[in-house]
């Protein structure tokens, strides 16, 4: 035993000495009476029974995870902790074939990366209904929707026009009719203006989008934006049932710093939670109360008041989450050992009653006796708070390594676990509903320091699983998670209905279902290939080209048979793709270099998938 720097490791120092020492009595008796289990650096042997799915049994939960700046989705099972998959977004992926062909590199737009922070389910009447997942680009403005009946990318939103580093999203409202979108980086607008840095708070603007979604489809469109002061806007959520129609971000630097900002937007003792309400901004959008900026409504709240509010909070304030009955709004303030909460009765009372005391920048001030009830004290840095079935809140601890267990109504902390280490988000089974499960309780550590076999000087995060189920926390088991997982959803496993191949549809544009059809089509010198990929064979598996043609291959697999993907890789083009049974892909390349490309199948699909090849054969030009 030589990990010595969790805290959590050390406080147990004495415990290992005695494993060391062989007194193996000592230790049943220790997990006999809970003392190992509780909140132990290594799980308790009945804890970590918990977690076991035998092999061929499937998880109960799905756990969606942010990539960050990987730009990816990664899927994992509860309680098992497997990885079944991780779903490109924001990043090309040869494995998938995702971004090379012609569909998804247009929809990557050019850039390679993003960063994916807050991951979002679809829901109706407030439960999670399976359909999509929505995920924010950080980094360049975007937001994009994963269909879950196939797990694929299908749409990717932006660059948005007037935001800047989308931080808090995506946070959906309790029927999925929007997700918002405000910026964490006040910028001069529109896009590409510039002005000096000492014009910070005159010609910098903060701005919300309002995306709205097609509750058929899901497809996602820019509808609206808020004009807002140039401050940071860093988490939010929606309201729901009693604060439903409003919603919640938190802001830091509110001292509108642009330099030293680790001082400089420490500075004041307060900052804010911005309110909003968004079917009063709709009704505004449709009244024409709006200015255009590079072609977007943008509402300016100080000219249409009763959209926005502002409510004093502890400085620096990071996670925002509305309670499942949508009562109390749950703050954190990370510089601060509290969290605060605001009891949405008593604001609707306050804005009712006039209860402003002051404004800034225009915008109202709502009295911070008036309208909170609680600030709890939870520990040192407190980050984010998930809620169970049972009436608890459960906030992360980053400073502490701690998660700490709290009474809704009551505001008393009832339970503190050890986590390994500095966690960030929390997230509970169901956690954003109407009606989480309780029962599990992942956390999303930053750091996972000693946890693992060391990979070198970069280390993996750490997920760790949590039984919530009792009246004390218990740590039941871990996995390690690549950069860099920052929110997670947990839903119910029976709410996702994959499919698992693509209907056959003989008019989809460019498919060919009989290798009868198959064909090679030249038009000057554009060249298309229309292909079946059937096992074991390519159909043409010859491509006669001149140097300097372009050409598209429009592969269609029609092994209609759950998991025969094929692919189609060519060597030196830069070319992969995976094609699902049932699915039609074109990729394109321009045949600059003359020779022999033997072009095969990169994906596993028989016992003569060797076999499975072809011919690109480039003339080079006279
Ligand atoms: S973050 S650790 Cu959501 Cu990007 Cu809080
Ligand atoms: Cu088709 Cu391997």
């Amino acid at each position: 035993m030589t990990r010595t720097e969790g805290r959590g490791v050390k406080q147990r120092g004495w415990i290992v000495g005695l494993i060391a020492a062989g007194a193996l009595v000592v230790v049943g008796i220790l997990v006999g009476t809970g003392l190992l289990g509780g909140s132990g650096g290594a799980p308790a042997a009945n804890g970590v029974a918990k977690a076991m799915v035998p092999p061929g049994e499937l998880d109960e939960y799905y756990l969606f995870a942010s990539g960050g700046h990987s730009g990816q989705v990664f899927v994992y099972g509860v309680p098992s902790m497997r990885r079944i998959r991780t779903i490109p977004v924001f990043t090309p992926d040869p494995a998938l074939g995702y971004g090379y062909d012609e569909k998804t590199k247009e929809m990557l737009g050019g850039l390679t990366w993003g960063d994916v922070h807050h991951p979002a389910l679809s829901e109706t009447n407030g439960e999670y209904d399976g359909r999509w997942l929505f995920v924010n680009d950080n980094a360049n403005n975007r937001v994009a929707r994963i269909n879950l009946k196939t797990f694929f990318t299908e749409q990717i939103l932006g660059p948005v026009p007037n935001i800047m580093g989308p931080h808090s999203a995506c946070f959906v409202t309790p029927n999925t009719e929007y997700l918002f979108m405000g910026s964490r980086f006040a910028t001069p607008i529109p896009h590409g203006t510039y002005a000096p840095l000492e014009e910070f708070s005159e010609k910098y603007k903060g701005v919300l989008a309002a995306i709205k979604i097609d509750p058929e489809t899901g497809h996602m469109s820019l509808a609206w934006q808020l004009l807002l002061p140039p401050w940071s806007f860093d988490l939010g959520d929606a309201g729901k049932k009693v604060s439903d129609g409003w919603h919640f971000l938190t802001t830091y630097n509110t001292e509108e710093a642009y330099e030293t900002l680790e001082v400089g937007a420490s500075a004041r003792d307060r900052d804010y939670i911005v309110m909003f309400n968004w079917r009063e901004a709709e009704k505004a959008a449709e009244e024409g109360k709006y200015t255009l900026i590079d072609g977007v409504k943008v509402i300016d709240p100080v000219e249409v008041p009763g959209i926005v509010y502002l409510m004093p909070v502890a400085k620096s304030p990071h996670g925002v989450d509305v309670s499942p009955d949508g009562r109390y709004i749950v703050a954190s303030g990370k510089l601060q050992p509290t969290v605060t909460v605001y009891d949405f009765e008593k604001i609707q009372e306050a804005i009712r009653n006039g209860r402003i005391a002051g404004h800034e920048r225009g915008l109202p001030i709502l009295d911070y006796p008036e309208v909170r009830v609680a600030e709890v004290e939870v520990g040192l840095g407190p980050l984010h708070t998930q809620f169970d079935d049972k009436g608890y809140a459960y906030t992360s601890l980053f400073i502490d390594s701690a998660v700490v267990k709290w009474k809704l109504g009551e505001w008393t902390v009832v339970d503190k676990i050890d986590v390994h280490y500095n966690p960030g988000h929390l997230c509970a089974a169901e956690g954003d509903t109407v009606s989480p499960d309780g029962k599990w309780l992942v956390s999303l550590n930053k750091m996972a320091k000693d946890r693992y076999l060391s990979v070198g000087p970069s280390h993996p995060e750490s997920l760790q699983l949590i039984d919530i189920s009792g009246d004390k926390m218990q740590l039941v088991y871990e996995a390690p998670v690549d950069p860099e997982p920052h929110y997670a959803q947990m839903v119910k496993a029976d709410k996702i209905r994959p499919e698992v191949m693509f209907m056959k549809d003989p008019n989809r544009p460019y498919s060919v279902w009989d290798v009868a059809d198959a064909r090679i089509e030249r038009n000057g010198d554009e060249v298309h290939v229309y292909m079946v990929a059937v096992r074991s064979r390519f159909v043409p598996d010859r491509i006669e080209v001149n140097q300097g043609d372009t050409v598209y291959f429009h592969i269609t697999n029609t092994d209609m048979d759950q998991d025969i993907s094929h692919g189609f890789g060519i060597p030196l083009y830069d070319m992969d793709v995976q094609v699902e049974p049932g699915e039609t892909k074109t990729v394109k390349i321009v045949a600059d270099k003359p020779g022999v490309f033997p072009f095969y199948c990169t994906n596993f699909c028989s016992a003569l998938h060797q076999e499975m090849q072809g011919w690109l054969l480039v003339k080079p030009a006279q």
